[in-house]
């Protein structure tokens, strides 16, 4: 019979990518009675140009948009993909095409994408980040500590007012920035607009009392032209950051987001609930190492990365690389064990990421964080301040007090001794790792 597919068309082992090509790599795992080669040659195909079979008419420049897989080890397999497939400066094509039908395929029992190198002949089509790190830390006049926020907690059920009044007891504590979480945007009971109105009275306050910068990461998610709306509104109260859940979201609405906050001269700050639907298994789906590098990619300028220690998952090696990736200028590709985990990228002139580890965090924890992603990061604090036993401000303190004493190197046990806050903080949760 004669081949009715044409997948190992798609498969060239002689193969080195050029200059311009985009190159994934995948971890693969063939379905019962498929061969290593019929499975990365469908990666290839599906992804690119291919289909299931061989077809009567195919047009002169197929060789031109064809990808290929062209390094297999073990279960990884690299695939280069030419520039000439992609539109210039189409997030959501790239992803539709590389983390696209090919997660479903039959002849895959797993897939998942670990890591896309990005050459400068499509990283041109886009800006990066609008601030990056330094231009954050110049916005909060703070020079060397981690930047400090709080989400009022509970996420959802506060009253507009209500949630200003802890936003403002979080502020008087120390921090930096209070946040919303994923889900609360505009509700009945908490409408966006009475929310950043009376937060932006509180915040005046509190910066008048205090003498220090203070901000906020107000929630805008929801329908794009709406986004646009409500962060015109932020730049109107005096905001300087908009918040996005660019998971839910999608990356064609966090695009045109990038280019309205740089209208109205807002950071982004990204929030990624819903990334463990496809990021948590670890043989299938997408890491969140690509899913940062997306975002830096379209230009948010902070993005949650994990804790490692705290109440959601990330292990310790996963965000110090996606640290490494958000914030370094180039990255050598990197061999952990027998299999490459990070392929080589160039960010070129693109801006730094500020990495935001959140989630299960209280001050005991502080130093964990520290040491393990250094000092040039946000964290986020919230049950760990408003569950102290003297409340939010309290709380809030008892954190500023534990990053002093990491960067002093004092351990929290003997700073705790001169500092009440941390003292009791430390008394209701010591070292715990939440679950
Ligand atoms: C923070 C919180 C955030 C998560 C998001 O509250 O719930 O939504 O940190 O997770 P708390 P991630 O400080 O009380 O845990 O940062 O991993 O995306
Ligand atoms: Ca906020």
């Amino acid at each position: 019979m004669k081949n009715i597919d044409w997948y190992s068309d798609f498969v060239d082992l002689d193969y080195r990518p050029t200059r311009t090509d985009i190159v994934c790599l995948f971890r693969f795992e063939p379905a019962r009675g498929i061969s290593v080669k019929e499975a990365v040659g469908r990666i290839a195909s599906e992804s690119s140009a291919g289909t299931w079979t061989t077809l009567n008419k195919v047009p002169s420049r197929l060789q031109k948009v064809m990808a290929t897989s062209y390094e297999i080890r073990g279960n990884f397999v690299k695939v280069s993909y030419p520039i000439e497939l992609w539109e210039e400066g189409n997030a959501s094509q790239l992803l539709s095409g590389v983390a696209g039908n090919i997660f479903g395929m039959k002849a895959l029992k797993n897939l998942r994408l670990v890591d896309i190198s990005i050459p400068k002949a499509y990283l041109k089509h886009f800006e990066g980040p609008q601030f990056g790190i330094e231009g954050i830390r110049k916005i909060l006049k703070i020079k060397d500590r981690p930047i400090t926020g709080a989400v009022a907690k509970p996420k959802i059920g506060w009253s507009a007012s209500e949630h200003a009044q802890i936003a403002y007891e979080t502020w008087m504590g120390g921090f930096d920035l209070v946040k919303d979480d994923e889900n609360l945007t505009s509700t009945s009971f908490n409408r966006f607009e009475d929310r950043i109105r009376l937060c932006a009275k509180m915040r005046d306050k509190a910066e008048k009392e205090t003498g220090e910068r203070k901000s906020a990461l107000i929630n805008i998610t929801g329908e794009t032209k709406l986004m646009e709306k409500r962060a015109k509104m932020l730049h109107d109260f005096g905001w300087e950051y908009a918040m996005i859940d660019v998971v839910t979201s999608g990356m064609s609405a966090v695009q045109t987001l990038r280019e309205t906050c740089e209208e109205y001269g807002l950071a982004i700050h990204a929030h990624r609930a819903m990334h463990a639907a496809f990021d948590r298994n670890p043989r299938h789906g997408m890491t969140m190492l690509v899913l940062a590098k997306m975002m830096r990619l379209v230009g948010v300028d902070q993005i949650h990365i994990g804790t490692a220690v705290g109440k959601l998952v990330g292990s310790r090696d996963e965000i110090i690389d996606i640290r490494n990736e958000i914030t370094a200028k180039v990255l050598p590709e990197k061999s952990v064990k027998i299999n490459y985990k990070v392929l080589f990228q160039d960010w070129n002139n693109f801006k730094p990421v500020l990495p935001i580890s959140s989630g299960g965090l209280h001050p005991g924890l502080i130093p964990a964080v520290m040491n393990t992603l250094g000092s040039d990061i946000g964290i986020l604090v919230s049950g760990g301040i408003h569950g102290h036993p003297k409340g939010t401000r309290s709380g809030a303190k008892a954190v500023m007090q534990a990053i002093d004493a990491t960067m002093q190197k004092i351990s929290l046990q003997e700073y705790a001794m001169a500092h009440t806050e941390l003292k009791e903080a430390l008394g209701k949760w010591g070292f715990m790792k939440p679950k």
